[in-house]
């Protein structure tokens, strides 16, 4: 068993209720453990489009790195996401951000995510969670890395995570 943590992201159509939406089917792919508070963000990297709302989901699971990429895609598509651009508007994004203390490295899967040192979006929720845990590749805690990490707006809303996890 396995201490996963995912990052949850919406900023197309009701945000609220896609990441609702989204941990009600998780349920059925691993066991949730806690939900972070939901923080409402601004666009990092493609600017041009709406805030986000952002959550970090703490779960256990036996399934191994690549099954659960494949549970989680599945959970996207079935809420409905469609590529067009590339970190453009989604309806749901779901990310591995850690799983245990194993890093992994594929084609289609790297864990911890590439990018998890630098968002705000992503370290701010986590550090709700699991400010003391360890990052097993860069050996920084998260409250270091949000420490350090590059400035991006992001604000807890209340109201959001009364919705989402109310
Ligand atoms: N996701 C991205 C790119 N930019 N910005 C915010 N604020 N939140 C996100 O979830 C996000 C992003 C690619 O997945
Ligand atoms: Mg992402
Ligand atoms: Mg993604």
């Amino acid at each position: 068993m396995k201490t996963a943590y995912l990052g949850l992201g919406s900023n197309v159509g009701d945000r609220e209720e896609n990441l609702r939406a989204a941990i009600e089917r998780l349920r059925a792919v691993v066991q949730v453990l806690r939900i972070s508070p939901v923080y409402e963000t601004d666009p990092v990297e493609f600017t041009e489009q709406r805030r986000f709302l952002n959550l970090v989901v703490e779960a256990e699971t036996e399934l191994f790195p690549m099954q659960l990429l494949t549970r989680t895609a599945r959970v996207e598509r079935e809420l409905g996401r469609l590529r067009t651009v590339a970190k453009g508007p989604r309806t749901i994004d779901i990310d591995i951000l850690l799983y245990g203390k194993t890093a992994v490295r594929s084609g289609r899967l790297e864990i911890p995510h590439p990018r998890m040192a630098e968002r705000r979006f992503v370290l701010a929720p986590l550090a709700d969670l699991a400010p003391d845990l360890r990052h097993p590749v860069n050996r920084r805690t998260v409250r270091e890395m949000l420490d350090a990490a590059p400035e991006q707006m992001v604000r807890l809303d209340v109201l959001a995570t009364r919705k989402v996890a109310g």
